[in-house]
C-alpha cells in the first residue's frame, strides 16, 4: 500500500481492525455499536461490517437454526462465503474510504443517516486524539473458531492493518435468555414468528455455534494478537497484548460500560443575565426569569423521577449553573470539565458585536462550526475531546436507583446529547436544546429512549441557526400554558428535536452500520 509522507496537514492515522468473537446474544453487535459511537463522536473514521446483515443480503434472513451448523458443509461454506465478501468490504473500506454500504440499495437506505466527519476543507482536522483520527473498522461476527480469526488476521495485516479482537464470554443464562428476547427474536430473521418459537430456534441457533467454538488463546496467530476478553459483561476483564493509542482507548471504554438500565437527566442552566442580553460566555448570574426556574427545577425533577430514589448533581464550575442548582436538596458535584465552550476573544460579545469586530471569523464559524475555534478559546471538536472523561463517568454509572442530574450549558449539552442520540458532528453544533427544559434519556439496547419536561417560565432563545441574525433578536418562545408539561416536537422546533411523548431514537441495523460512513481515503499509518 502506498504511504503518503507524514506532514502537517496529512497526519499520521492508525488503521484498526476490530473483531468481535463470541457467541451469538453476547452482546457483540452492541459493544460494536457503542464502540463505533464513541470513537466517531471523538472524531475517527469508524464503521461497522456485521456478517449477519450481508448474510441477510445474500443468502436471505428467514434461514432456520439449521442454516447454522458447522456439520453441514453446504451451510459452512456458504457462511464462510458471507464472511469473505464482508471481510473484503472492510478491506476496501480502509484503502479506499468505501465499500458496497456506499452503494445505494433500490430498498434500503440511501445514504448514510448520519456522517461523521474528520476533514476540514479537505485536510485531516485533527484533535481526534494522539496523531489524529483513526480508522477503525469493526469486523461483528462471531469468528468462533481460531481457523477462521487467522483468516482474518493475516488478511488485514498484509494490508498494514493493526487487529485487534474483542470478545464476549458470557455463561449467565439470565442475560443470555433476556438478550435474545430482547434484541434477537426482534430481527430480520424472525419477522413473523410466533416468539416462542424464535427463542427456542435462537436458543439452538446458539448451540450449534457452541458445538465448535474455541475461546481465543494468546497463542493464536503465531503468538501476537492483541485482545480484550469481557467476561459475564465486564465482571472480569482479561487484556493481551494491546498497544498504541486507539486499542487502549477502545479497551478503556469497554472496561467501563455496563448495560445496568438507567436513566441521565440534563439541564441548561436557568436563564442568565448575559443570555438575556444576547452576550456569550462570561460567568453572569441569572436573571429573575432564570431564578424562578431554579426554584421549579426541584419539582420538576421529582415529579418525573422513575425507579431512582438518589440523585447526584453535576455542575459546571460556573455561575449560572450553581445558581441553578441552589435549590435543589441532592448531593452536587462541579466539574470544570463542564464549564461552557470557551469562547476566548469574543467571550462576552455578542454574535452582532462579533460579526462587526472579527467578520472573517463570524463566516468561518458559519461554514464549520464543528472546527472553528475562537482565538484563545476552544472549538466544538476541542469541547468534545473535554468532555470525554465525562461521557466514560456517564457509560460507567451503573447504579438504577441512582441517577445522574447534569445542569450544564447550551454547547456542553449538545455535545453530551449528541452522543448518546448518535447525532453527526456537522449536527451537532446547531442541536436545539432550550433553556427552562429538562430532558431524560434513557439508553436501550440498540437506541435511546429521550423524554422532556418543561415548565412555564419563559426564556430567550439562545438558538442561532447556521447564518441567521442574533437569535435574542427573535421573539421570545411561547411555551404552553399548563404547567409542567412535557414538551412535544412542535413547541420545540429544533432542528434534529425529536421530543414526542417518550421518543425512542434508534436505527434500523443496517442503517447503523453506515451510520460512521467516511469517505476520505485513509492515509497511513501508525500511531
Ligand atoms: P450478539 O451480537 O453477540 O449476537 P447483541 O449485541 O445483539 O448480541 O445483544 C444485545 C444485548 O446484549 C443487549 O440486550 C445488551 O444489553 C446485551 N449485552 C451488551 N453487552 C454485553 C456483554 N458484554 N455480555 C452479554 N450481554 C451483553
Ligand atoms: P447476528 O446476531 O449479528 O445476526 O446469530 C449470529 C449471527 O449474527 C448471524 O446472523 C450471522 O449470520 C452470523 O452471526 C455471522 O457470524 P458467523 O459468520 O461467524 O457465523
Ligand atoms: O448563549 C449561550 C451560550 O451558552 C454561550 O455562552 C456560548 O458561547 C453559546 O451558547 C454556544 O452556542 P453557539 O455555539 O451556538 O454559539
Amino acid at each position: 500500500m502506498p504511504t503518503l509522507p507524514i506532514t502537517k496537514e496529512n497526519p499520521p492515522t492508525a488503521k484498526l481492525a476490530c473483531v468481535m468473537v463470541g457467541l451469538p446474544a453476547r452482546g457483540k453487535t452492541y459493544v460494536a455499536r457503542k464502540v463505533a459511537r464513541y470513537l466517531a463522536w471523538l472524531g475517527h473514521h469508524s464503521r461497522i461490517f456485521n456478517v449477519g446483515n450481508y448474510r441477510r443480503e445474500t443468502v436471505g434472513a428467514k434461514q432456520k437454526h439449521e442454516f447454522f451448523d458447522p456439520k453441514n458443509p453446504k451451510f459452512a461454506k456458504r457462511r464462510m462465503e458471507v464472511a469473505m465478501t464482508a471481510l473484503e468490504d472492510m478491506l476496501n473500506w480502509f484503502e479506499h474510504g468505501c465499500s458496497s454500504l456506499d452503494i445505494p440499495k433500490p430498498n434500503g437506505p440511501q445514504s448514510p443517516s448520519t456522517h461523521w466527519p474528520t476533514t476540514v476543507n479537505g485536510k485531516n482536522a485533527g484533535g481526534a486524539g494522539a496523531g489524529g483520527a483513526g480508522w477503525v473498522g469493526i469486523y461483528d461476527a462471531t469468528n468462533s473458531t481460531k481457523e477462521r480469526r487467522k483468516v482474518i488476521y493475516d488478511a488485514c495485516v498484509a494490508k498494514g492493518i493493526q487487529v485487534m479482537f474483542v470478545e464476549s464470554i458470557c455463561d449467565k443464562q439470565d442475560i443470555i435468555l433476556a438478550n435474545v428476547k430482547e434484541v434477537k427474536i426482534s430481527s430480520p430473521d424472525y419477522v413473523g414468528w410466533d416468539p416462542e418459537k424464535a427463542v427456542e430456534d435462537f436458543m439452538t441457533r446458539i448451540a450449534h455455534y457452541e458445538s465448535a467454538y474455541q475461546c481465543l488463546g494468546p497463542e493464536e496467530c503465531d503468538g501476537k494478537i492483541p485482545y480484550v476478553k469481557l467476561i459475564n459483561v465486564g465482571d472480569q476483564v482479561i487484556v493481551n497484548k494491546v498497544r498504541g493509542y486507539l486499542q487502549s482507548r477502545i479497551v478503556y471504554f469497554l472496561m467501563n460500560l455496563n448495560i445496568t438500565p438507567r436513566s441521565f437527566y440534563f439541564s441548561r442552566h436557568g436563564e442568565s443575565v448575559y443570555n438575556l442580553q444576547g452576550k456569550i460566555g462570561g460567568d453572569s448570574d441569572i436573571s429573575p426569569r432564570g431564578e424562578a426556574f431554579a426554584k421549579r427545577l426541584p419539582g420538576l425533577i421529582k415529579d418525573n423521577l422513575g425507579v431512582e430514589t438518589r440523585l447526584t448533581v453535576w455542575t459546571s464550575t460556573l455561575k449560572r449553573t450553581r445558581q441553578t442548582a441552589a435549590f435543589m436538596e441532592w448531593p452536587q458535584v462541579q466539574w470544570k470539565q463542564l464549564d461552557e465552550l470557551d469562547s476566548g476573544v469574543c467571550d462576552g460579545m455578542t454574535y452582532e458585536e462579533i460579526e462587526v469586530r472579527f467578520p472573517n471569523d463570524y463566516l468561518e464559524r458559519d461554514e464549520d462550526k464543528y472546527n472553528y475555534r475562537y482565538h484563545g478559546g476552544e472549538s466544538y471538536r476541542d469541547l468534545v475531546q473535554r468532555l470525554e472523561p465525562i461521557i466514560l463517568e456517564l457509560e460507567r454509572h451503573h447504579e438504577p436507583d441512582h441517577s445522574i442530574m447534569i445542569v450544564g450549558h447550551q454547547a456542553v449539552l449538545r455535545a453530551i446529547y449528541a452522543y448518546f442520540l448518535n447525532y453527526s458532528l456537522e449536527e451537532l453544533p446547531y442541536i436545539k436544546i432550550p433553556l427552562h427544559a429538562v430532558v431524560k434519556l434513557t439508553p436501550k439496547a440498540y437506541g435511546c429512549l429521550e423524554e422532556r419536561f418543561t415548565v412555564d417560565i419563559p426564556a430567550v432563545d439562545t438558538h442561532r441557526p447556521k447564518g441567521a441574525a442574533s437569535p435574542t433578536l427573535a421573539p421570545l418562545r411561547k411555551l404552553p400554558e399548563t404547567t409542567d408539561q412535557r414538551m412535544s416536537t412542535s413547541q420545540l422546533d429544533g432542528p434534529a428535536m425529536v421530543a414526542h411523548l417518550p421518543v425512542f431514537r434508534s436505527m434500523s441495523s443496517l442503517e447503523a452500520d453506515r451510520t460512521y460512513a467516511s469517505s476520505p481515503r485513509p492515509s497511513t499509518l501508525e500511531l
